[in-house]
């Protein structure tokens, strides 16, 4: 039996963050929670982009150019989608995740989708830094060890060819 998987070494690796301007409070503590958790397994400060947009409708557009320009290991998504008085929210984070799902697939790059969807703000800040951990963190982590299980996948059929 073989078991294949991601180890935790970053090192070399390139990743590139996309914020959210929208619930910036929000999103500046997803993203001290990413690089840390990026720095602490080795990836090199320099070795780590921040692409800021609008909100996390633009999200999948950004993350379709930037995965094809072909620089980076991963690409982690931050940002949050907070309820409002319409429904408005739920188109917002319903095409961002369905748009960044499909950014990974085409371009066979992991996404981590690091967009909070919550129904206010108090639930956000719990997400962001304290009560329940930092979700910037946690997708720095999953797009770490996804970047190297692909590459382990890889080297296991013998190259990169589709
Ligand atoms: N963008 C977010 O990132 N979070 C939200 O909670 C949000 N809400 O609720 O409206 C939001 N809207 C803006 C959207 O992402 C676009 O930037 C905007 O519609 C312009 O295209």
């Amino acid at each position: 039996m073989k078991i294949i998987q991601g180890n935790m070494i970053g090192t070399g690796l390139r990743f590139a963050i996309i914020a959210s301007r929208f619930n910036e409070l929000i999103t500046s503590k997803l993203i001290e929670g990413a690089k840390d958790a990026l720095m602490r397994h080795d990836v090199r400060h320099q070795d780590i982009d921040i692409y800021w947009v609008p909100g996390a409708w633009e999200q999948p557009v950004v993350a379709k150019e930037i995965a094809l320009g072909g620089k980076y290991d991963a690409i982690i998504t931050l940002g949050a989608v907070i309820k409002g008085d319409t429904t408005h929210h739920e188109y917002v984070a319903g095409e961002a995740s369905k748009g960044l799902a499909l950014v990974g697939l085409e371009h066979r790059i992991p996404v981590a989708f690091g967009i909070l969807t919550c129904d206010n703000l108090e639930q956000a800040l719990m997400r962001a830094g304290s009560k329940a951990g930092n979700k910037g963190a946690d997708a720095a982590l999953s797009a770490l060890e996804t970047a190297n299980l692909l590459k382990e996948v890889r080297s296991d059929r013998g190259g990169n060819e589709a």
